[in-house]
């Protein structure tokens, strides 16, 4: 019997194991009608499975999966010479909640994991490839519109389809819509309920790479402070002198949260000093640092400012280990390349072949990506209005351990829009927790201990416990249809041990209560 015929008698046997999803799914393939869009797939995945991803050229070739669900595969146009390709992940079990995920970095990377996170929970998920595909910035090169999907539009686009795709699988409307995203997917979120504020009920946006050409710049000038790109620059710290530093800040600073845990709860109340560690005589050593050595310590563990003074990105939390944070710039001696990618190809514009000299970096390379600010995605904006009185509802958080990006932008963010609203606190429609120890969106461990830094914010962080005062996204739930808004949420342990600890509100504070050995929320 050859291949055609085995199929042929199992297709029938496939369609009544799994009901009459199975048949509504795969009919999608050819009713499927939606403007600048072509369906390139369409499947049915049984529950806890595996699929093939769009893997190319990111992320690994397959993906686990727990829901069962129908799986559509497609690519919109979104001009003449720009396209997203994005999926839908449709749960048989289906809570009415549809759900857009986002991206990372400069990517280009369809979010899997987030895919089956949000399936599994019972949204009808949809993720975008990000207008382009890869980690790079190449595909920005003479192509304003592929910039223009990576800056705004993808978002957009990924949820107005979605959701047309939803009413036309399930014979209804969704009721409540949601986005979930952290980093570059964090600033999509907040540029999402700035410049569409109808697209979403409630959004979840951690770790936001808002102010973008300035966090680039500001990379960009930690990594000339250490003297990127030439390791024999005698500012260059090589990774087993980060180490010092990190043991030295935890000396420092441990203690001042009132527990000698490992772990500094409060980084702004360290104030670093990075002279401890100068070796007798000032010059270089295995075991401590020479003068040029700190003073680049110093440049990192300080806020970056501009020639009139302007505060232009706040500073890196003293307390991660960089290296072990995947702070690129500072820990192998080459200019960080997202800044490399993102100046080249988004903003002067230099070919493949020629050449940029990042030895020459500096203030004048920053004031050109704040000038250019290409496809408008510098994400500052204090401005939320409109979303605010449309209902909706905003969540954020930021690891106090971020290596890649400094947790002292969330609060900025968050001051900046209760100014521009003219409000002193942001409760009533947006809450931004802290997580002390965490790195950038998950994990993290300093000084050998592990923050509590699961609480259901992406993909793989919700080890079970999906109570909404454990889950942020389950809170938002909450928030969005209950009008029960998140005081605080409480994040699990990654070790061993699942210890608990409650992260607070900001402007809250994180303070250790010695009578009840528990750090409690404080205003
Ligand atoms: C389809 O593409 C056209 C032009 O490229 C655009 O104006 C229109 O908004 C697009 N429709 C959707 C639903 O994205
Ligand atoms: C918790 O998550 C599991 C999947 O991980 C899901 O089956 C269950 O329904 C979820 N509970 C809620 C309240 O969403
Ligand atoms: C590079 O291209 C972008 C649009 O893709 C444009 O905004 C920018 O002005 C260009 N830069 C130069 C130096 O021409
Ligand atoms: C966290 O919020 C709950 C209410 O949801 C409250 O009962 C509890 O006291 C709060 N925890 C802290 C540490 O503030
Ligand atoms: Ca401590």
């Amino acid at each position: 019997m050859d291949f055609f015929n085995i199929w042929a008698l199992l297709l029938p046997l496939f369609s009544s194991w799994y009901g009459e999803n199975y048949d509504k799914c795969l009919a999608l393939k050819s009713s499927l009608n939606l403007d600048n869009t072509t369906i390139l797939d369409v499947s049915y995945v049984p529950a806890r499975g595996s699929v093939k991803t769009w893997h190319a050229p990111c992320g690994a070739k397959s993906q686990r999966t727990t829901a069962s669900f129908c799986r559509v595969q497609f690519s919109t146009e979104t001009s003449s010479t720009s396209a997203i390709r994005a999926e839908a992940w449709l749960p048989d079990e289906w809570y009415g909640r549809f759900l857009a995920v986002g991206n990372g970095g400069l990517g280009g990377c369809i979010a899997y994991r987030d895919l089956d996170y949000g399936s599994a929970m019972h949204f009808a998920t949809v993720a975008s490839n990000n207008g382009h595909d890869g980690n790079s910035g190449v595909a920005f090169l003479g192509n304003p519109e592929v910039l223009k999907d990576f800056a705004s539009r993808s978002i957009h686009t990924e949820s107005v389809i979605g959701k047309q795709i939803v009413e036309a699988y399930y014979g209804r409307e969704h009721d409540k819509s949601y986005y979930l995203g952290c980093s570059t997917g964090g600033r999509q979120g907040t540029y999402s309920a700035l410049h569409y504020p109808q697209d979403f009920d409630g959004i979840l946006a951690g770790a936001a790479a808002t102010d973008f050409n300035h966090l680039l710049h500001w990379t960009g000038m930690l990594a000339r402070a250490t003297g990127a790109p030439d390791q024999s620059s005698p500012a260059y710290i090589p990774p087993k002198l980060w180490k010092l530093v990190t043991a030295e800040i935890l000396s420092q600073c441990d203690a001042i949260d009132g527990v000698l845990d490992g772990m500094i709860t409060e980084p702004d109340a360290c104030d670093f000093r990075p002279e401890a560690l100068i070796c007798p005589g000032g010059e270089s050593g295995d075991k401590c640092l020479s003068r040029t050595q700190v003073e680049a310590v110093r440049k990192v563990y300080s806020p970056l400012y501009g020639a009139d003074g302007e505060l232009i990105y706040p500073r890196f939390d003293p307390g991660p280990d960089p290296i072990q944070g995947g702070l690129l710039a500072l820990s192998d001696g080459e200019f960080p390349p997202y800044t490399k990618d993102w100046l080249r190809y988004a903003v002067l514009n230099v070919s493949i072949e020629e050449t940029f000299d990042f030895g020459t970096y500096g203030a004048k390379q920053g004031r050109r990506m704040e000038a250019v600010n290409p496809g408008g995605i510098a994400t500052f904006n204090g401005d939320m209005s409109a979303f605010r009185e449309g209902g909706g509802k905003f969540l954020t958080y930021h690891g106090r351990g971020d290596a890649l990006i400094p947790s002292g932008n969330s609060k900025r963010v968050y001051n900046l829009i209760a100014r521009t609203l003219g409000t002193p606190s942001l409760d009533d429609f947006y809450r931004l927790f802290l997580v002390p120890g965490m790195d950038h969106c998950a994990g993290g461990v300093q000084g050998g201990v592990a923050g509590a830094s699961e609480f259901g914010q992406l993909g793989g962080t919700n080890k079970g416990v999906n109570a909404s005062s454990h889950n942020i996204l389950l809170a938002l739930v909450d928030w969005v249809e209950g009008g029960v808004a998140p005081a605080n949420i409480t994040g699990t342990a990654t070790g061993k041990g699942k210890e608990e600890r409650v992260h607070c509100r900001y402007p809250m504070r994180s303070v250790w209560d010695a009578e009840e050995k528990v750090f409690g929320c404080v205003v």
